[in-house]
């Protein structure tokens, strides 16, 4: 790999450590059965694909996936999809599902605990640095970079942040820096975020990504977790007591946090709602998207079936099947029906005189004749009766569907079948 800033790259004595385990309770139904990780995003991916590939892209060739609620389908698509690191090339892929594995009593008990009952197997392959990320966030970034920094820095932690509007940083740890980017202070979810000094309306808020030495994090997760009373969490006892003890320094996503040639805005999004979701996929139907998937040296690698093509066709009666501004799986079959500013995962079926209008459509759903689809997100699998109407009438639509405050439906078979019964 090309040398970036004047050093050897760190990435290849890096481990990536993935936190897959959240619950993401704000996407609803859609993390019911799947974690918030597994959800898919994009047309073709799961949401985790997004810091996985990143970690890959960016040269790091040791990859470790906590896993804990609903973890099923995350592990089946980890299994699939990312086993390739192979040993033999000094690489490795590790999913650690909560497993009891130091006491006999306690899953992960937040997520610094999700890596310390891993520390024996993390030592095992002695990586130099821990890049510890999220799951659950859809950007891409070079983290070699990041590495960089925080050896240049001498810092004993490192932490990703981008600037967020001050009253949508409550969510968020938020911190306040000095000229050289040193962390002076770190508040996690603070009810009234502090703003920038010279833009009193921006907070920095943390990615909730950090790099560290090996060591230097092993010290600290033993050491918390000798704590009577800690929540074993990196968000709320390791980074404020590192903070307040020692040095903690501040990497900038911007957009030259991507090598990409095209993209101009730092796009990172938590899709942790149902209207960030649904805004978020429907964003990438845009004519110039903010967020590039096309792009050739930044791939976002998944596992996908290998499928038939996708196909449009007019049907019998000469109706038209087509789609446009949208993205389409392999395996959909568009007859007779229209799609517009929608994306239609695999295996996804459109019926005469059906019309999909910036829709969110999972894998293997069938659209019946004639219903008429605005604005939704559809779970996998659901079979959309014959005339449904979804869009037009908002108080049906809250009475039958989950509407959100921006009007998008979530569906679900569970709704469909309690309205065929009713
Ligand atoms: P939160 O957004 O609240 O705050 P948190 O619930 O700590 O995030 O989860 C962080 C990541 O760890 C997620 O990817 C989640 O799936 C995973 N995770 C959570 N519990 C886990 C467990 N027990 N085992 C394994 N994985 C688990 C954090 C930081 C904030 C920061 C935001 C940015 O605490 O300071 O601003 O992330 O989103
Ligand atoms: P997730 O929706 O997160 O991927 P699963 O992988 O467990 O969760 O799949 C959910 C449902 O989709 C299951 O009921 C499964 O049978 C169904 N399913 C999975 N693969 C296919 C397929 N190739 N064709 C049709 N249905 C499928």
């Amino acid at each position: 790999m090309a040398e970036r800033n004047g050093h050897a790259p760190l990435a290849r004595d890096a481990m990536a450590y993935v936190l897959a385990g959240g619950r993401g309770s704000r996407l609803l139904e859609l993390t019911d059965k799947r974690a918030k990780p597994a959800v898919f995003f994009g047309g073709k991916t799961r949401i985790i694909d997004f810091a996985l590939s990143n970690a890959l892209n960016s040269g790091i060739r040791r990859i470790a996936v906590a896993t804990q609620y609903n973890a099923h389908s995350l592990i089946r698509h980890l299994q699939r999809g990312w086993s390739f690191l192979r040993p033999e090339r000094n690489e490795s892929f590790d999913v650690l599902p909560a497993s009891q594995r130091v006491s006999e009593s306690h899953w992960y008990a937040g997520t610094a605990d999700a890596i310390f009952q891993n520390i024996d197997i993390i030592a095992s392959y002695a990586p130099k640095h821990i890049v510890v990320l999220a799951g659950d966030h859809i950007y891409k970034m070079d983290y070699e970079l990041m590495l960089q920094q925080h050896v240049e820095s001498g810092a004993d932690v490192t932490i990703g942040c981008l600037e967020v509007p001050r009253m949508e940083a409550t969510g968020f740890g938020v911190m306040h820096v000095d000229g050289k980017d040193n962390v002076l202070s770190f508040l996690e979810k603070p009810a009234d975020p502090p703003g920038i000094p010279d833009k009193p309306e921006i907070a920095l808020a943390s990615m909730g990504i950090y790099v560290f030495e090996t060591s230097v994090l092993f010290d600290q997760l033993r050491r918390d977790a000798a704590e009577p009373g800690s929540s074993r969490d990196f968000g709320k006892d390791i980074i404020p007591w590192m903070v307040a003890n020692g040095k903690a320094v501040a990497h900038r996503f911007t957009a030259s946090c991507v090598r990409s040639a095209r993209e101009t805005e730092a796009y990172w999004r938590d899709v942790g709602t149902i209207d960030a979701y649904w805004r978020a996929n429907i964003d990438l139907t845009d004519i110039v998207p903010a967020l590039d998937i096309y792009d050739r040296s930044w791939p976002i690698w998944t596992y996908a079936e290998l499928t038939a093509p996708a196909k449009f066709v007019h049907d019998k009666e000469d109706r038209r099947g087509m789609a446009v501004n949208s993205l389409i799986a392999g395996d959909c079959i568009v007859s007779g029906g229209s799609v517009r500013r929608s994306l239609l995962f695999t295996g996804v079926r459109i019926n005469s005189y059906a019309a999909a209008d910036r829709a969110v459509i999972l894998p293997y759903v069938n659209v019946g004749r004639s219903a008429k689809l605005k604005k939704v997100v559809i779970d996998r699998g659901v079979r959309i009766p014959d005339g449904l109407v979804v869009g037009e009438d908002p108080e049906l639509d809250a009475k039958r569907f989950r509407r959100t405050d921006d009007g998008v439906c979530l569906i679900t078979q569970a709704m469909i079948d309690k309205l065929a019964a009713t």
